[in-house]
């Protein structure tokens, strides 16, 4: 059994959709960053840098127990321990990594902090714009749907900002569509209830 400990944040949902997705069991522990729930010693142990969401697998590698921590670290070990979601064969994985690493070091920051710093704008666009593309001729951003996608839906599900409208995406938009109708997304993303 997995213990998945996450708060109603993005990414916290980022993993239990992951978990989802890839038919892993989990129990799910609110951790109320609101109340500072993550900077408790208990959870200071599963996770120095104080951050949810953290997985705790009982099962893991060689049958002991394994810390997870970072959502895109929790999407490739869901990955791997169910051998789903990371593409049909050696090449699609490649297209998987590497949608996978454009979100995790510049969709999701980008989008993220320029909130903040409307300086990042521009940028924001140029990769909302590269992904709007990749997905004008794909359904999803390997061959099948796989964690690159699990690790952008968060981000853009709820997405609402005056200088960065999705609707100019249109290919981005049918995606969020897509993947929001998937029984495991709507189940992953009503934790942690
Ligand atoms: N890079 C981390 C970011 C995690 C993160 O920022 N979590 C936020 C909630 S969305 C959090 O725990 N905030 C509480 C805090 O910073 O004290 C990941 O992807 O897991």
């Amino acid at each position: 059994m997995i213990d998945l400990y996450m708060w109603s944040t993005s990414n916290s949902r980022r993993a239990s959709i992951g978990l989802e997705e890839a038919g892993l069991e989990c129990h799910v522990h609110p951790i109320n960053i609101h109340q500072k729930d993550q900077i408790t010693a208990e959870h200071t142990a599963r996770n120095p840098y104080q951050k949810v969401p953290v997985i705790v697998d009982g099962d893991g590698p060689g049958g002991a127990p394994v810390t997870v921590f970072e959502s895109g670290a929790i999407l490739l070990y869901a990955a791997e321990k169910s051998g789903k979601l990371y593409g049909k064969d050696a090449c699609d994985r490649v297209e998987v990594q590497k949608w996978l690493m454009l979100h995790m070091n510049a969709a999701l920051p980008l989008m993220g902090q320029m909130r903040t710093n409307p300086s990042l704008l521009a940028n924001a666009q140029r990769v909302c714009g590269v992904i709007d593309r990749h997905l004008a001729d794909q359904e999803f951003f390997a061959s099948e749907f796989s964690i690159a996608d699990l690790a952008f839906y968060p981000r853009v599900a709820n997405w609402s900002h005056d200088s960065l409208p999705l609707d100019q995406y249109p290919n981005m938009i049918r995606w969020i569509d897509t993947v929001g109708a998937r029984p495991a997304i709507q189940r992953g993303w009503a934790q942690p209830g």
